[in-house]
């Protein structure tokens, strides 16, 4: 099996493990390097294809892994041809080729739109450099979305001040979308503008969006933020007496040589 097959399973499989990917919830797309690309293409036996409800020109050309819709990320490693496939943007971005897996005509996943249009909202902020669109059900991050308005600062400063590292790993914050239709192209649009902010965006009831340049970087955004609400709503539920400053904030920043979000400091 190729490596980059292997490391996509494997953190599709860490999700499901942690208790992210219930049923068939949660999906991954991964943007490939050109000799990834190469290093894959005698797996290339296949040329369906399929049309995008968005734009998608600023990928054109560009190769994708991603989760297939209705597939469950905990059967991953036992029949990835049939769980997964790689996809070829079309040189006009209005539609894709299937190359490789989804095997009996399944399609990639629903949130294709999202995933594409984060890609290509976090390439244009990094240089080029995101590689990574992870969608998950985290319980404790969905779980402190029901108690708080969908305010990218009051969540940014509770998750910073619920876990020390929190402050170095998203010092931009994380954004948060209200309650969206999921799977379509409007929910789509309004997380790619979130995400040109933050790297990562939450989606109200629902769970989170993370973005990063590799599999590791993404995984562990995702798994911090996790656990720093699961930290939040223990705190809560035994009562909060203190908690880190906005001085201890700023104090962590200059330490790590990060750019804190200033806005959401007092
Ligand atoms: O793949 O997670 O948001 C199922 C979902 C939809
Ligand atoms: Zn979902």
């Amino acid at each position: 099996m190729h490596r980059v097959i292997e490391d996509y399973i494997r953190m599709c499989h860490d999700g499901y493990k942690l208790g992210w990917h219930e049923r068939n919830g949660g999906n991954l797309t991964y943007r490939m390097r050109p000799e990834e690309v190469e290093g894959c293409r005698n797996l290339f036996t296949q040329d369906r294809h399929l049309d995008l409800p968005i734009d998608a020109s600023a990928l054109a050309g560009e190769h994708f892994i991603t989760s297939g819709s209705g597939k469950y990320m905990r059967n991953m490693p036992l029949e990835p041809e049939r769980n997964m496939g790689i996809i070829r943007i079309d040189d006009d971005g209005a539609g894709y080729t299937i190359l490789w897996g989804l095997e009996d005509d399944a399609k990639p996943t629903s949130e294709l739109p999202s995933h594409l249009l984060n890609h290509i909202a976090r390439c244009a902020v990094t240089d080029g450099r995101c590689r990574v669109i992870y969608h998950a059900h985290p319980a404790n991050i969905t779980a402190l979305s029901y108690t708080i308005e969908p305010d990218a600062r009051v969540l940014s400063r509770i998750l910073w001040q619920s876990e020390t590292e929190c402050a170095v790993v998203f010092p931009e914050g994380v954004g948060i979308l209200d309650w969206m239709i999921p799977g379509g192209t409007d929910i789509a649009l309004e997380t790619s503008k979130l995400i040109r902010t933050y790297p990562a965006v939450v989606w109200a009831f629902h769970g989170i969006f993370g973005s990063g340049e590799t599999f590791d970087e993404t995984f562990g955004l995702v798994h911090t933020i996790e656990k720093a609400a699961e930290i939040y709503l223990k705190a809560k539920g035994a009562g909060i007496v203190r908690t880190i400053g906005d001085d201890q904030l700023r104090l962590l920043a200059d330490a790590f040589g990060v750019k804190i979000n200033e806005d959401f400091l007092d």
